[in-house]
């Protein structure tokens, strides 16, 4: 058994969506981000970063492994799924699941803060985020232009990257004009396991109407998420 420390997001849905892909028995956790549960001595002691996702392998000796990118490894390697074992395969793999970690979810975590959560609008940061946003989904089209997956067969990487980008409205980023990267996001929406895995828990992030009541709690939420993090002078 596996324990999922979690929380609507597009971090916390790649772990859900792989345990689903892989058939693992897991338990999901969910924790209030506003409230600042990922802030406390317990969750400190799984990951000592205090964000989710997080996962306890029980069957492990309750190992902790905390940074979605590293989970999605940890799981790939435990069942040999989801990842070729050969050094050109995996290297593809992670390849893309870096362009993820260090691109695609920075850059539209902050299009999201600056667009959607700050009450300031500042109007040179929502620009610079989200046209880098643009330039990674062009980035993305290109690939899906020429391979059907990212990296080879259907992968972690094209889990991590799809929970983000499946997002993109949330940003205000528009993919209407990105033919690749939409069959792209269509064909693995289609899953069931994707489909299992982002209601794990349920997100709003998908709504793209701004008058939406949904949207709007979420992004009332998730505005304190950004204060909670942004008032810890000392910590975490
Ligand atoms: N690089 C980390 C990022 C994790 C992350 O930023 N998680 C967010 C939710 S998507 C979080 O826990 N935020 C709460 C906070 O900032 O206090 C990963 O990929 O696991």
């Amino acid at each position: 058994m596996i324990d999922l420390y979690t929380a609507a997001t597009p971090n916390g849905h790649k772990i859900s969506i792989a345990l689903e892909e892989l058939t693992l028995p897991y338990a999901v956790h969910a924790l209030s981000l506003a409230a600042g549960e990922q802030k406390q001595p317990w969750f400190l002691a799984i990951n000592p970063n205090g964000r989710i996702p997080a996962i306890v392998d029980r069957g492990e000796g309750d190992f902790a492994v905390f940074e979605s990118g590293a989970i999605l490894v940890y799981l790939a390697e435990k069942t040999g799924r989801l990842m070729p074992v050969d050094a050109k395969g995996r290297s593809r793999v992670m390849q893309w699941l870096m362009f993820q970690m260090g691109g695609i979810g920075p850059m539209m975590g902050q299009a999201n803060v600056f667009f959607r959560y700050l009450p300031e609008k500042i109007q040179p940061a929502i620009d610079r985020y989200q046209g880098e946003c643009r330039r990674l989904f062009r980035v993305l089209d290109g690939r899906l232009r020429e391979h059907e997956y990212l990296a080879g067969d259907y992968s972690i990487a094209d889990i991590a990257n799809w929970a983000w980008v499946r997002t993109h409205k949330w940003s205000g980023v528009e993919v209407d004009d990105l033919p690749h990267l939409r069959r792209w996001l269509a064909a693995i929406r289609a899953r069931p396991a994707v489909q299992a895995g982002i209601v794990k828990p349920p997100s709003a992030m998908n709504l793209s109407a701004d008058g939406d009541e949904k949207a709007r709690a979420f992004a009332h939420e998730a505005r304190k998420m950004v204060e909670v993090g942004q008032s810890r002078e000392a910590g975490v």
